[in-house]
């Protein structure tokens, strides 16, 4: 069976060890978001490509859900040291050396499916990783900064990147405008509409649907790539209880003008893409809501506190695509 799941960092990932447990003999292609790279001291940075790579390769600071294991920060300290910044991101020792390759491997001219290929070279992920896209993409917020007393004027405007926005404001103002800087001008990666097309089932894992999901959709040729693939599509609800578990999923939603409930962001994907839709079982009153939108839809156990939780949301979201086919 061909597997074919857009992901985020930390909701992407962890599903995937569930896929990958409940359906181990499944060939897995998995198209990530870069619309929340950074470019941090000369360095291209691919925090939700890195989420999954160390994930599933068993590199992973399990509690924290990103970074390395065993993390430390001398060069962060260094950098600080020479007032060198930012500050509010925290890019660690171990971290930085995949950075580096990367960088490397990008100033020699290959492209970043190839390196995220390299890099997984290392990691075996057990899954096909490939970037949505080999051009820039950088997400961006439109939010009105408070008069803290610094050079920024009250009340003003701007757009800043999605990690300054999430990391160092932690989502504190409200988020005016999500825009995925250069997606209208990129290209799917060399075979993401290949995996897409030949795939048996497509699966959303309970990833952002605004700042994951929503921006690989943004890549032109993707949505109607999924939509023509004629194959169960699948999502998991990364809202439970009308709050995401974890993050702040509910600020990039509003933004979008979608409520942060379960039923909502299936309604927001709409029937043209979902055939099938999970809920957790606390928003089982909403099955009724998502069916009337065309999306077959049931409600089951959606917290991934295990990988056998995991695996089983998996199975559930396998059997959902069984009865859609
Ligand atoms: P990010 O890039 O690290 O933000 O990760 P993703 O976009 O892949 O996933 C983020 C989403 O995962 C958040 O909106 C969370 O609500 C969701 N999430 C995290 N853990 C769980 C869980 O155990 N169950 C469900 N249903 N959603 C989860
Ligand atoms: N998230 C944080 O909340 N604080 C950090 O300092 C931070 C550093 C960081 C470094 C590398 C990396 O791959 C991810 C990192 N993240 C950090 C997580 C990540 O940037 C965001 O949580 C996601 O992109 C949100 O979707
Ligand atoms: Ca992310």
């Amino acid at each position: 069976m061909r597997i074919v799941v857009l992901a985020g960092g930390i909701g992407g990932a962890r599903f995937l060890r569930g896929l990958k447990q409940a359906a181990p003999d499944a060939d897995i292609t998995v198209i990530g978001n870069t619309g929340d790279d950074i470019h941090l001291f000369g360095l291209k940075v691919c925090p939700d490509l890195d989420t999954v790579m160390y994930t599933l390769g068993g590199g992973i600071n399990e509690e924290q859900g990103w970074g390395r294991a065993d993390e430390t920060f001398h060069l962060k300290e260094e950098l600080a040291a020479y007032g060198v910044g930012p500050e509010w991101f925290g890019l660690g020792d171990r971290d930085f050396a995949t950075h580096i390759v990367r960088t490397q491997m990008i100033t020699a001219g290959f492209p970043l499916s190839a390196v995220t290929e390299a890099l997984c070279d290392r990691w075996k992920p057990g899954v096909r990783l490939l970037p949505m896209t080999d051009d820039r993409v950088e997400t961006h917020v439109a939010v009105t900064l408070p008069d803290d007393g610094s050079a920024t004027g009250p009340g003003e405007r701007k757009a800043v990147h999605f990690q300054e926005y999430w990391v160092r404001l932690r989502a504190s103002v409200p988020a005016e405008a999500v825009v995925p800087v250069g997606a209208e001008q990129a290209k799917p990666a060399p075979g993401v509409l290949e995996a897409i097309a030949e795939a048996d089932v497509i699966l959303f894992p309970p990833s952002n649907p605004v700042v994951s999901v929503g921006t690989i959709l943004a890549v032109p040729g993707i949505r109607e790539a999924i939509a023509e693939a004629g194959v169960p599509v699948v999502g998991l609800s990364p809202i439970v209880g009308d709050a995401p578990v974890r993050g702040m999923a509910d600020k990039v939603l509003a933004a979008v003008g979608v409520e942060s409930t379960a039923a909502a962001v299936a309604e927001h994907y709409g029937s043209g893409l979902l055939d099938g839709w999970l809920v957790d079982t606390v928003d089982a009153d909403s099955v009724t809501r998502v069916k009337a939108a065309g999306i077959l839809c049931r409600a089951v156990p959606l917290m991934m506190t295990d990988l056998d939780a995991t695996a089983q949301m998996a199975r559930e979201a396998l059997t959902l695509a069984e009865e859609v086919r």
